[in-house]
């Protein structure tokens, strides 16, 4: 058989239903080989963007997103997406082509060591340096990309390996099971969890992974331990739960952390280091138990007592069935927070200013949303807003990266979003910098004829950093920005523009864009100016005084 060929029937036996990316002219005998199989190509403006979506597929299905792209430049393009999915555990494989590795008389032409560039960023990185080698290859690379702590792979197939012809066979999936916790840490857990005062349970981003989302919400209905989220663990249980205390979009001085400083146990499922802390640990004040899949890396912010390795859901599950709940158990003060957190929530929401406000932006959103809607959300500002004021109903319905952090991501994580979730409602927010780093992506949506959204909040500027600047007493200088007429932008793609006029308009608009088939770039202008007033300074003075 052709090299080539065998490698997509082992990309067809990993189940693999699309690659995303741009063939380069070292990819064609792969391209061939494609157009005959069961996989469908989706051929992107941007590698990054293809990364970007290959990543965002992996964290929706659990099974690697495949991205593909040329040798040199095009692999290069890669290499946000790289990180993007490795640091934020979405399993994803990358494909790059090469020149030939036996012969060639193209001298060092478009070569960079793309095996090398990669080591850093994945936790398999290899050249594919014979034919034979494809089928084990390739298992070993999804093998990788999905286990926990799923991650980035990359396999270069160079050109003259595509073409030569192999008796190599595919290599199948091994029946394996996730190992569960062992019964003397559960044990340990328990007595731990018994002998705390103010215990409060942490989901982070690991608990959206996989199906831990009924199994957690058990735990905390019987044993009525409030809970918290990270940004990357937001809807895993429903945040409309009673017990619920509100997300750690800050590290530092919001409501939450009140409820965090009073602590004496936090039971942490599913969130490391790789995501901007929810807290900081500190000598001599609470402890931490780590429910995960593995042991916790460790950092000065964070150094658990207690490790309860294993399968999540499981884990969770037996801790549910040995709780007791103890009478010396004292969560009136974790009450009082919440109920200050939620008359917090309910502020700006009906203020009726224009350019929009942000918490109203955020109220008019989740308003229109349907509990399973997704919104996918880009780099800035506007980030924390969503994560501390939109309550996410159902695991994986807020997207964001809080690993990377990376711009642009916010378009394609929302097409992928649709492209696996075709029923669902998308709705992807972007601020102006981030929207146009990978906008060119509105002719991919618009070819792939997707249904979605894209609200593009124009503040002229990269506002994020002018927030940060403010709280850093520095002036304001550097961060201005021109922008398109987004209206007119969206157009020229083929795609609908629309502009808010009023803060009022949003709700209706939405509607009207959810319920008018194709790509609707919506314009929002925001008020940010009282970003630095309300999350700097208010939220630590009005915070400090429950
Ligand atoms: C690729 C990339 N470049 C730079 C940054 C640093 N950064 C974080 S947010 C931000 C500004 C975002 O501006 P915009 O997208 O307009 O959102 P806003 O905060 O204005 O709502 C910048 C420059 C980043 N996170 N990622
Ligand atoms: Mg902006």
């Amino acid at each position: 058989m052709k090299a080539s060929d065998l490698f997509i029937k082992a990309l067809e036996s990993e189940g693999v239903e699309y690659i995303f990316g741009i063939p380069g002219e070292e990819n064609l005998d792969m391209l061939n080989s494609l157009k005959d199989s069961s996989i469908s190509l989706i051929l992107t403006r941007h590698e990054q963007a293809a990364g970007f979506m290959a990543a965002t597929y992996g964290r929706l299905t659990g099974k690697a997103g495949v991205c593909l792209s040329t040798l040199g430049p095009g692999a290069t393009n890669l290499v946000t997406a790289a990180a993007y999915a490795q640091l934020g555990a979405m399993p994803m494989l990358m494909i790059t082509g090469q020149k030939p590795i036996k012969t060639s008389k193209q001298g060092q032409f478009q070569i960079v060591d793309i095996v090398g560039m990669m080591r850093p960023l994945t936790k398999y990185t290899c050249q594919i340096a014979s034919g034979y080698n494809i089928p084990s290859r390739i298992r070993e690379a999804f093998r990788l990309a999905e286990g926990e702590r799923p991650g980035a792979t990359h396999l270069e197939l160079p050109e003259d390996i595509a073409c030569e012809q192999t008796n190599s066979e595919i290599i199948y999936q091994s029946h394996h099971r996730r190992p569960l916790a062992e019964k003397r840490s559960i044990t340990h857990a328990v007595e731990m969890i018994h002998a705390a005062r103010h215990p409060l349970l942490l989901i982070g981003a690991g608990a959206n992974r996989k199906q831990s989302s009924k199994v957690l919400k058990e735990f905390v209905d019987r044993t009525g331990i409030p809970f918290f989220s990270t940004q990357m663990g937001k809807g895993v249980v429903d945040e409309r739960h009673p017990l619920f205390l509100g997300n750690a979009a800050l590290s530092a001085n919001d409501f939450l952390h009140q409820a965090i400083h009073q602590t004496d146990l936090v039971i942490n499922v599913g969130h490391d280091v790789v995501e901007k802390p929810p807290f900081f640990m500190q000598h001599g004040g609470f402890k931490v138990i780590h429910v995960n899949y593995l042991t916790a890396s460790i950092d000065p912010v964070y150094y658990p007592q207690l490790g309860v390795i294993g399968d999540i859901a499981d884990s969770i599950w037996q801790l549910k069935e040995k709780i007791i709940p103890q009478k010396k158990w004292d969560f009136r003060y974790f009450l009082k927070v919440k109920k200050a957190v939620e008359e917090h929530l309910k502020e700006g929401i009906d203020d009726d200013r224009f350019p929009m406000y942000p918490q109203r932006l955020v109220y008019e959103v989740r308003k229109v949303m349907p509990d399973d809607g997704i919104i996918a959300l880009d780099n800035g500002v506007y980030k924390i807003w969503f994560a501390r004021n939109y309550k996410a109903y159902q695991p994986n319905t807020v997207l964001l990266d809080n690993a990377l952090a990376s711009m642009g991501a916010g378009l394609p994580s929302a097409m992928a979003a649709k492209i696996v979730f075709p029923k669902r409602k998308v709705l992807a927010i972007c601020g102006d910098g981030g929207f146009m780093m990978n906008s060119q992506e509105l002719e991919t949506a618009v070819r792939l004829k997707l249904n979605l959204i894209i609200l593009v909040l124009r503040d002229n500027a990269y506002g994020m950093i002018k927030w940060k600047q403010a709280n850093m007493g520095f002036d304001d200088f550097g961060l201005d920005i021109g922008n398109p007429d987004f209206v007119l932008y969206a157009r020229s793609y083929g795609a609908n523009g629309h502009c808010l006029k009023k803060s009022v308009d949003l709700g209706p608009l939405l509607n009207h864009c959810f319920d008018t088939p194709g790509v609707h770039v919506v314009e929002v202008p925001v008020d940010y100016s009282d970003n630095d007033r309300i999350l700097n300074k208010e939220l630590k003075a009005k915070s400090s005084s429950i």
